[in-house]
């Protein structure tokens, strides 16, 4: 009420009291000049691109009006125009929030014209600030005659105890209760034009660069320490698992003096994250795909949670479909060309919502989750949430039947049939499926209990207690009876991590050469971040998951430790920068032109907010027994006298190489480190160092150079004179460890050994059959295996001039 109910208060006399002494003081002339640093925070002031970026004020219920571009300009092709106002404050509105500080001043300027026959020959206006609630302020005033441009011009402070986080600017006429009575004085219609608001630049966006090291050098969970991530989903395909998840990070909003951020708030949630990883420790950030939103794939979904993907061929092309929770009340799904996109919709309405047979008794209609079974016949699981009151009390705990298993027809993304019901024990969410010699899996989140659960009750003998992760055995992926159960799976993860890192849970199970893995979050970055006062936000980690024979599964023991890497990082090719192991102080963003390592029409991201002491690392890279001779980076240099340094086994360890980022600032360049002693395999830490306290470049790819093989050989070349001619010698020692060929090739003649013994001596005395040469080369050519290949090396000899009798 208070809102609705405008009054020219105190503070707002006030206000128009310092407008009126500016005005007096001549202020438009006699203004201060503009700073270089300020800046015009009004886009689209002089509605040349339409209304773009602005709206009606629409502070109060009764606010209302038409805004439409004209051609009767001010200046340029277009002005805008008010009509149909329906109180003094409805008028053309942009929203500052962000941009405007407390305590700053501004110069505020704009043409205003109002044309009404029956209206009055001069009126004032205002340019206006509401700043939430029922906190307006009028800024500046002009008085306009009618049918000419007049113009605002005047300069306002913002007071310094001000609260800014909503300041919405907009243009009015002065306030009144009951303007419809007097229409014509009240509720003209009237064109703007030339808006700006100059001052102070707007200040940067909070960081939410994540400082600490949230991923420990050692440990593989959580499976990244820049950024969170939950109800991670896994996809094999291709020799890699790719994790699909909610962007946690998309709300996350530190404090810049506290570090803490508020808790996380799922309706911020539009995106999924995705990540990928040949080896299960080294995962590269494919960025986030915006799923839901007015600029989303699906724009007709608002929210994208719990994502789960599979692939199919469909009419003869791969494609992979990716579901998602669109918040609780139904789920959708999105269509890629491969695991990275390009994303369409093949939809333009929910997939699983209150239409969906079989559903109608599902509260929360989303985690869905889809299997393709070997016969190409696919299911989608889904539901949660609260049982229906229609169960008694210990049946709505014990056996709340809101999870549903149905078919998709074969185009991925309807369903086919009715949906049957998954009794899971105590279920709350998450149902997944998987499949092993020919047995059908189910796991899924068991819920806390309370009113939605039939109250005060207790779990029958061996069901799960709250948030855990229970399981089912199934012949048959339709047919769910609570006898199938098979006991918890997973414990909550809070009897692993401690306090702080309790909740919910989500999980997956994937397949990947030969092994089964288990996927769960834990807000254990969060932890790191802000010790055992979490705020929700989620990181994604693997567990390895171990059968027994009867085909029950071994419970699951959440460590720090994760799976142990499936194999050694390959250095020696282009491999995108935003790919860690383990990382320090850095964050992401992605960029235009596509990924060099995954194709044009990949995803690309840059490693940013590198700063000095900054540094990102590989785990377990095979350098080979002939090592590294450099590495390349792909840089962004955004200061001078920035270096990246390479070194071997901690961000401590021995600097083996380092490249000065000293290419032009602003523009991608190639920046090469020489390397020494590198070989073998090693972690590999790339510390960044360079003037404190700014950015100092971007990093797009890396790629390391193998060093060129060589086989060792110590050459000698002479010439002396026997019997009346002159002979050149050459001699070529095997320093090799293993037997070679070799050749010696001078001007005289040429002669090849084959299999020369480590340590022997291939040698040949050339006769020139002339009594003087002048000095020449010989060239020794040695060919041979090193690790395992082919490899020749050509060495050239100087031999002296010879002449006889002389
Ligand atoms: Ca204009
Ligand atoms: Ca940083
Ligand atoms: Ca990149």
């Amino acid at each position: 009420m208070e809102q609705r109910m405008r009054r020219p208060t105190r503070g707002r006399v006030a206000a128009l009291a310092t407008v009126g002494l500016l005005l007096a003081a001549g202020f438009g002339a006699g203004a201060a000049p503009v700073q270089a640093a300020d800046t015009n925070l009004v886009v689209n002031g002089g509605f040349e691109d339409g209304l773009a970026n602005w709206f009606v004020n629409n502070g109060n219920a009764g606010d209302g009006a038409q805004l439409s571009a004209t051609s009767d300009a001010y200046a340029g092709a277009n002005a805008a125009l008010v009509t149909s106002r329906t109180t003094t404050g409805s008028g053309p509105m942009q929203d500052l929030s962000g941009k405007v500080q407390a305590g700053q001043a501004y110069t505020l300027t704009a043409r205003i014209k109002y044309e009404n026959a029956s209206g009055p020959a001069t009126k004032q206006f205002f340019a206006t600030m509401h700043y939430g609630g029922g906190t307006y302020t009028n800024l500046v005033s002009v008085t306009a005659t009618k049918g000419q441009w007049a113009q605002f011009n005047g300069t306002f402070t913002i007071p310094a105890t001000q609260t800014v986080s909503t300041a919405r600017l907009f243009f009015e006429t002065p306030w009144t209760a009951t303007p419809s009575t007097d229409p014509d004085l009240h509720l003209m219609d009237f064109k703007l034009d030339d808006v700006s608001v100059v001052g102070a630049a707007p200040p940067a966006p909070a960081s939410k660069t994540i400082e600490v090291v949230g991923k420990l050098p050692g440990e593989h969970n959580p499976l990244i320490g820049h950024k969170f991530g939950a109800d991670g989903f896994g996809l094999v395909h291709d020799g890699r698992v790719y994790m699909y998840m909610t962007n946690d990070t998309q709300g996350y909003a530190p404090n810049p003096a506290t570090g803490v951020s508020p808790g996380i708030n799922y309706g911020d949630i539009n995106q999924i994250t995705v990540i990928s990883s040949a080896d299960l420790v080294n995962w590269t950030d494919h960025g986030e795909i915006q799923v839901a939103g007015p600029n989303g794939v699906a724009p007709f979904t608002a929210n994208s949670w719990a994502p789960g993907i599979t692939k199919k061929v469909v009419n003869g092309v791969e494609k992979f479909f990716l579901y998602y929770a669109n918040g609780g009340g139904s789920s959708n799904v999105i269509t890629g060309a491969s695991p990275l996109g390009p994303w369409t919709s093949e939809r333009t309405s929910t997939l699983i919502d209150g239409r969906t047979p079989g559903a109608e008794n599902v509260a929360w209609k989303f985690d869905p989750a889809p299997f393709v079974d070997d016969d190409g016949q696919p299911y989608l699981y889904f539901g949660g949430g609260p049982a229906s009151t229609s169960m008694p009390p210990a049946e709505r705990f014990n056996n709340p039947k809101n999870i549903r298993a149905i078919e998709l027809d074969d185009t991925m993304v309807a369903t086919q049939g009715t949906a049957a019901v998954v009794d899971a024990p105590v279920a709350f969410e998450a149902g997944h499926v998987f499949k092993r010699q020919g047995k059908y899996y189910f796991s899924y989140s068991s819920h806390f209990g309370g009113n939605d659960f039939g109250g005060s009750q207790q779990p029958l003998p061996g069901y799960p207690g709250g948030g855990q992760i229970g399981y089912l055995i199934s012949d048959n992926p339709m047919s769910w009876p609570k006898e199938t159960y098979a006991g918890v799976l997973f414990p909550n993860q809070s009897q692993f991590f401690g306090s702080g890192t309790g909740g919910n849970n989500h999980q997956s199970v994937f397949e990947f050469e030969g092994k089964y893995y288990f996927t769960y979050h834990a807000p254990t970055l969060n932890k790191r971040i802000n010790g055992n006062t979490t705020q929700g936000y989620r990181s994604p980690h693997i567990q390895e998951l171990a059968f027994n024979p009867d085909g029950t599964i071994q419970q699951v023991v959440g460590t720090y430790a994760g799976v142990n890497q499936v194999r050694d990082f390959d250095p020696y090719r282009v491999f995108e920068a935003e790919t860690f192991g383990w990382s320090k102080g850095v964050a992401t963003t992605k960029v235009d032109g596509g990924s060099a390592q995954f194709g044009g029409a990949a995803p690309n991201l840059v490693v940013r907010d590198i700063d000095n002491g900054d540094w990102t690392a590989l785990s377990s890279v095979n350098f080979g027994d002939n090592g590294a001779r450099s590495v390349t980076a792909k840089v962004r240099a955004l200061a001078a006298g920035g270096q990246i340094q390479v070194r071997l086994d901690s961000a401590t360890g021995p600097v083996v190489g380092t490249a000065a980022v000293d290419t032009p600032v602003g523009q991608w360049a190639e920046v090469t480190a020489e390397l020494a002693g590198v070989s073998g395999v090693h972690d590999v830490y790339f510390t960044y160092t360079g003037p404190a306290g700014v950015d100092l470049f971007e990093i797009d790819n890396w790629a390391f150079q193998a060093a060129t093989l060589e086989l060792p050989v110590t050459v000698t070349a002479s010439a002396r004179c026997v019997g009346g001619k002159v002979y050149v010698a050459v001699q070529a020692r095997n320093d090799h460890d293993a037997p070679v060929g070799i050749a010696l090739e001078t001007a005289y003649g040429e002669r090849s050994f084959a299999a020369v013994a480590p340590g022997a001596n291939a040698y040949q005395s050339f006769n020139t059959r002339a009594v003087s040469v002048p000095a020449g080369s010989a060239t020794v050519r040695v060919t041979g295996a090193v690790g395992g290949q082919d490899v020749t090396t050509v060495r050239t000899v100087q031999h002296p001039a010879g002449t006889c009798g002389g």
